[in-house]
C-alpha cells in the first residue's frame, strides 16, 4: 500500500530558526517545562533519546483511543483505520529518506534491530570463511557486537578503519583495507560519542567502486541534517525512531529493493508469510518480509508524526541552527580553565564530549543534575572511543533543535559549580 507521495509543509514554517522561533517551538514539548531540583529542567542528553512534542504524544494517544486494532488482518473499519495509518507511516518515512519504494522501509524496534537483521540476514547468506566486514574505531557498540557475532559463526574478519587524535577517519587506510574479501561496510555517519560528521557519501563511494555494499548507522544523522539515501547511494541506512523526537521501541531500516530481495527472512511468524503447509512455507513480499508478528502499530505513528513535525520545521534549518548552537557551546565550554575537549574533527554534529581536569566525568554528571542541566557520562557505548584516547569516560552535551543559549549558558554555569566543588 503507498503511502502519501510527499510531506506537506504549511506556508509560514520552514524559515530559519532563531532564537524566538526555537522558544515557540518549545512549548510543544511539555517535558521542557518542568523544574528538576527546583531549577528549570535543561536537557542536553539528546543524544541518549529526544523529547516528544504535543502532537506525537497526541497522535499516540489517538490511535489508541480512537482505532487500536490490529494491521493488515481484519476487514473491519478500525483495523482498516489501523493500516492506513500504519502503512501512511512508511510513506513519510520513504519521503523523509527519499527513498525510492515504500517496501525499502522496514519498521523494526531500533537501530540496534536493524544492524542485527542486515548481520543476521545478508551475513548469513552471503559471508563465507575468510570473508571481511570493515567498520570504523568509532562505532557504537551495535554496529560492532552483531558483526563479531556473525564473524565468529562465519570465520570472517572484522577490520578496523582508525581515526586520528581529532576523530576523523582515516580514508587512506580505509581505501586499503578494502579487498577482494570485503563483503560489506558498516559505518556511521555521526559518531555518537565525539560527534565528527564522516563523509559518507565518499566513503560508499570508494565502496562502491570496489562493488561493496554500504550499511549507515544514520542513528545520530536523522535528528540533526537532512538525509537522502538515493543521493548518498548507501545500500542500507538506519535509524532509531525515539532519538528523532519519535516513540521508543521503533526504528527503520532502509535498504535497496533488489539487496533487500536477496535475504533470507530474519524472522519467521505471522504476517511475513504467503501460505504456510507443514511441508513448504512461501515468505511475503517487501517489506512485510522482514515484519513477522504484529508489529509496532503506535510506534510506526508516532515515528510518522515525529518526521512530519520535523519536516515542517525544516532538516535544514535544523542544521543550520544547530551548527551555530554547537559553535556557541564549544566556545563556551572551552573557555572554562582546564577543559579538554574530544572530538576535535572539522565537521561536527549534534555532540560536545569533554573532561573537566581532575574531576571524573561522573561527578561533573551528578552536579550538573543538582542544577537541573541533564547529561551523559560514560563511554557512551563507545569503549573504543574511550580507548582511542586512553580514558575510561567523557562528559557529554548533546543537542537538539530546541536546546537555547540559555541552555548552553546554564551549562557553563553548572560546571563553574562543579569547578568550585571540587576544588575547595
Ligand atoms: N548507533 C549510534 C550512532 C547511536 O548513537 C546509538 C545510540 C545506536 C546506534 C543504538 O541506538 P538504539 O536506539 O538501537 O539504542 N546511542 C546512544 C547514546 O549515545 N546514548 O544512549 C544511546
Amino acid at each position: 500500500m503507498a503511502g502519501p507521495a510527499k510531506i506537506e509543509v504549511p506556508e509560514g514554517l520552514g524559515k530559519p530558526l532563531d532564537e524566538r522561533s526555537v522558544q515557540k517551538l518549545r512549548e510543544d514539548f511539555p517535558i521542557l517545562k518542568q523544574l528538576v531540583h527546583g531549577k528549570p529542567l535543561v536537557y542536553l542528553d539528546n543524544a541518549a533519546t529526544s523529547q516528544k512534542p504535543r502532537q506525537v504524544i497526541d497522535a499516540i494517544a489517538d490511535y489508541y483511543e480512537s482505532y487500536n486494532s490490529n494491521v493488515h488482518r481484519g476487514l473491519h473499519a478500525l483495523s482498516e483505520q489501523a493500516t492506513q495509518a500504519y502503512e501512511g507511516a512508511r510513506g513519510i518515512v520513504r519521503s523523509f529518506l527519499n527513498a525510492d519504494e515504500d517496501r525499502e522501509i522496514i519498521f523494526v524496534k531500533g537501530t540496534t534491530e536493524g544492524i542485527n537483521l542486515v548481520a543476521s540476514s545478508y551475513g548469513r547468506a552471503h559471508l563465507q570463511q575468510g570473508d571481511e566486514i570493515i567498520i570504523s574505531e568509532m562505532e557504537h557498540h551495535s554496529n560492532i557486537v552483531p558483526w563479531q557475532i556473525l564473524c565468529e559463526e562465519k570465520g570472517a574478519v572484522l577490520k578496523v578503519v582508525p581515526f586520528n587524535d581529532d576523530g576523523e577517519l582515516l580514508l587512506d587506510e580505509y581505501e586499503r583495507m578494502l579487498g577482494p574479501r570485503t563483503k560489506l561496510v558498516s559505518m556511521t555517519y555521526i559518531s555518537n560519542a565525539l560527534g565528527t560528521v564522516n563523509p559518507v557519501k565518499s566513503i560508499i563511494e570508494i565502496a562502491h567502486e570496489r562493488g561493496v555494499p554500504v550499511l549507515i548507522d544514520g542513528a545520530q544523522a536523522v535528528p540533526h541534517r537532512p538525509v537522502d539515501v538515493q543521493d548518498l547511494d548507501c545500500d542500507f541506512f538506519v535509524f532509531s525512531s525515539h532519538k528523532v523526537f519519535g516513540p521508543t521501541g521503533m526504528g527503520i531500516l532502509y535498504g535497496k529493493a533488489e539487496i533487500l530481495d536477496s535475504m533470507p527472512p530474519y524472522q519467521g511468524g505471522g504476517d511475513m508469510i504467503r501460505s504456510v503447509t507443514f511441508e513448504k512455507t512461501t515468505y511475503n513480499d517487501l517489506p512485510y518480509k522482514f515484519e513477522a508478528g504484529t508489529p509496532n502499530v503506535a510506534g510506526a505513528i508516532g515515528l510518522g508524526s515525529a518526521l512530519e513535525y520535523v519536516s515542517r520545521i525544516g532538516m535544514n534549518n535544523i542544521e543550520e541552527y544547530e551548527k551555530s548552537l554547537l559553535s556557541y557551546a564549544t566556545e563556551a565550554v572551552s573557555s572554562i580553565e582546564g577543559v579538554r575537549i574530544i572530538g576535535t574533527a572539522s565537521q561536527k554534529a549534534g555532540v560536545l564530549s569533554f573532561l573537566l581536569d581532575q574531576v571524573h566525568a561522573h561527578d561533573v554528571g551528578t552536579v550538573l543534575d543538582t542544577e537541573g542541566v541533564a547529561i551523559r557520562t560514560g563511554h557512551h557505548c563507545a569503549q573504543p572511543v574511550m580507548k582511542h584516547y586512553g580514558i575510561a569516560a567523557t562528559a557529554r552535551a548533546s543537542l537538539a533543535f530546541y536546546n537555547t543559549r540559555a541552555d548552553i549558558d546554564a551549562l557553563v554555569k553548572g560546571l563553574d559549580k562543579v569547578i568550585e566543588v571540587f576544588t575547595l
